[in-house]
């Protein structure tokens, strides 16, 4: 470790200082592991003999192919192909085999609509309207190959959409309904779409939205857009493009629910999902048939211990993002499961509306964000013990790192201290979950992702690329999995530049961890806001959970801002839980007992909110800005741009005393 109060950055130094010590751990109970899929280590055994082979496994049995492949794996790094010669159709593992193993009745969506409208849907509808709108898309001049922009709400529709396109081989490019017309312009011209799928609005917050008038924005600027199809949800009013623009219903309506699945090679493009990154413009990453749905199905099954013919899954991600590609699109439906899609925001019309959806269903597996977790607890636990929550057998993370204290309020007041908590890590690029407990098996700490699945290889390396085996660093991927992005759309180039070449033969995902003595994997976010302080080098993840596991304190977000004795030094942002008060040295000095001293926040701001990414996630980057005074730039990918005003104000005022 560095010697303290030196800022010498040539110092040899660890690449990422450990300084939390968690030591709750949570086996799964006797009378959870009694029906759980699995309790041993028979996957891992299997996976680690030969990882190729236990993919095969997965990919034969979970998946129903045309035509077997050839070849399991070509691997030219940074290249990967998966089931080499197989032919599949996506949508036909996620529809067609279910209905005709009998299963047709089964309801494969309880979609609830913000208002609290409901939507039915069995694997038989769901099937043919598919089915349908599959051939729409044919009549719109829709081809194999052909890319498909959709930019809707969390409606039925959004799942039909990405359906039908994989029933015909046409990759789809979702982008989620809060972008702009810019971003979904941006979006539409860099895959050259030729149709674009939105709606006239949906609800959002108790009032609608309007889609459309952004998507005819944005089209004024896309010359390769024949066609807008138009979901009639908000109700709002709309102008219709005569010759482009057509109403979802009206096409439905004269549409054949005949469209035989046609087989795609397992290379086949499914889909782009553009992430915008940290700088630079958006990156198309690419997701191909047969390893992806092998990894989705694969992974939901056995991280949520799925029992298809029991449990409602509910992921409360929007469909927008990889999470709701993964776990509401493919994984739960090519494992024929019983899911929930809820169309709004967590407190319309009142704070509890997850718990009362819950109740509602029965949900038995239930997957957010720790973001979600952290305002459940700011709003308080009155809310959930409004509601039988008894259902619930599992429940998941993703996203961000969960901090313990926000795990152990999601154990005891969601999960009433019986439920698994499993901590999933994986990225946009990775396509399905990579690092996560399996719930019959592991044995959990509160914040730890605890080891990555079976048929996944990891390691934390240092600055120097040597294996840290306890300790802090960077996390790299060293073999190729099923799952894994193919490329950026139409830059091959910066594919190998952004995640193959910083580490020679790795894939560096971006995310600093750290390896306790036990082998447990701990998330410390991304490698770029690990702050230096007199060259310790400290992530913000073991600050802010410090800070969190403070009683008054829901949220925190750390930045470290230049400073001229330190280096930098610790800025912490933090909101209080619902009717708490706290003194900020009194904060200060809970995370040095925490911690450490080193680790002690110079300076913590209360505030009522953070700057966060419409998916949830803390923008450090921004806070980092108003920490060292600067001006912020662009704004329009926050979820409330107004927090950054008041923050910057606020700094101000402290920047005066
Ligand atoms: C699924 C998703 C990816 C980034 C990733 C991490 C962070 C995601 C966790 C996590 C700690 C987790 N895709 N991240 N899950 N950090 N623990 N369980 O979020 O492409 O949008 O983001 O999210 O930094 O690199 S994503």
């Amino acid at each position: 470790m560095a010697e303290q109060g030196t800022g010498d950055t040539n110092e040899p130094h660890e690449t990422i200082d450990a300084l939390s010590a968690e030591n709750r751990k949570f086996p799964p109970s006797e009378a959870f592991k009694a029906n759980s899929l699995v309790t041993d280590t028979f996957l891992y055994d299997q996976a680690a003999e030969d990882d190729e082979a236990f993919w095969a496994r997965q990919a034969s049995g979970l998946v129903d192919w045309a035509k077997p492949w050839d070849t399991v794996l070509e691997w030219d790094l940074p290249d990967a192909k998966w089931f080499v010669g197989g032919q599949l159709n996506v949508a036909y593992n996620c529809l067609d085999r279910h209905v005709l193993g009998g299963n047709g009745d089964k309801i494969a969506i309880h979609w609830e609509g913000e208002p609290g409208d409901t939507r039915t849907i069995t694997y038989q509808q769901l099937l043919d309207e598919v089915s349908q709108f599959a051939n729409v898309l044919k009549d719109l001049g829709v081809q194999r190959g052909d890319r498909v922009n959709i930019y809707l709400p969390m409606v039925p529709e959004a799942a039909v959409a990405m359906l039908a396109c994989a029933r015909i081989g046409a990759a789809h490019s979702v982008v989620f309904g809060g972008f702009s017309a810019q971003s979904l312009s941006d979006r539409i011209n860099d895959a050259e779409a030729k149709v674009l799928i939105t709606a006239d609005g949906g609800y959002r917050r108790g009032a609608v939205f309007p889609l459309k008038p952004a998507a005819d924005e944005a089209c004024a600027d896309t010359p390769t857009i024949e066609h807008v199809v138009v979901v009639k949800r908000g109700g709002n009013d709309v102008e219709m493009v005569d010759g482009r623009d057509h109403w979802y219903h009206e096409l439905i309506e004269g549409a054949s629910t005949e469209c035989p699945a046609e087989p795609m090679d397992s290379e086949q493009l499914l889909f782009l999902l553009y992430t915008s990154g940290t700088t630079g413009k958006p990156k198309g990453i690419m997701h191909t048939s047969g390893g992806y749905l092998t990894h989705v199905t694969y992974t939901h099954k056995y991280v949520f211990d799925l029992h298809a013919d029991t449990d409602v899954f509910w992921c409360t991600a929007d469909v927008g993002w990889i999470t709701g590609h993964s776990y509401i699109v493919y994984g739960p439906l090519s494992n024929g499961a019983t899911q929930v899609m809820y169309e709004g925001v967590p407190n319309h019309p009142g704070n509890d509306r997850m718990w009362e959806i819950i109740e509602k269903y029965g949900v038995t597996i239930f997957y957010t964000a720790p973001t979600a977790i952290r305002t459940f607890m700011k709003w308080g636990a009155t809310e959930p013990a409004k509601h039988d929550l008894s259902s619930l057998r599992v429940l998941g993370t993703v996203g961000e790192p969960i901090n313990p204290e926000a795990w152990m309020w999601y154990h005891e007041h969601i999960g009433g201290e019986r439920c698994p908590i499993v901590d999933t890590w994986w990225q946009t690029e990775t396509g399905g979950i990579m690092i996560s407990p399996l719930p019959g098996a592991t044995t959990t700490k509160p914040g730890s992702a605890t080891f990555p699945l079976p048929g996944v290889s990891a390691e934390l390396i240092d600055d120097e690329g040597h294996r840290v085996d306890v300790g802090g660093g960077y996390l790299t991927l060293t073999r190729p999995w099923p799952g894994m992005l193919r490329g950026i759309w139409g830059d091959p180039e910066r594919f190998r530049e952004t995640y193959w070449s910083r580490f020679e033969g790795r894939y560096f995902a971006g995310d600093g961890a750290k390896l306790d003595d036990e082998g447990y994997l701990w998330l410390l976010g991304r490698v770029d806001d690990v702050m230096n302080i007199s060259g310790h080098r400290i992530s913000t993840t073991e600050v802010e959970s410090a800070l969190v596991s403070h009683p008054a304190v829901a949220e925190a977000a750390v930045v470290g801002a230049t400073d001229a004795t330190t280096g930098q030094a610790i800025i912490a942002y933090v909101i209080l839980r619902g009717g708490e008060d706290v003194d900020a040295e009194v904060l200060r000095n809970h995370v040095a007992e925490e911690i450490g001293a080193i680790a002690k926040p110079k300076q913590i701001y209360i505030t009522p909110d953070l700057p966060k990414t419409r998916s949830g996630k803390i923008m450090r980057r921004l806070l980092r800005d108003v920490a060292e005074g600067r001006n912020i730039g662009d704004t329009t990918t926050l979820a409330d741009a107004s927090i950054v005003d008041e923050l910057q104000a606020r700094a101000a005022v402290v920047a005066d005393d």
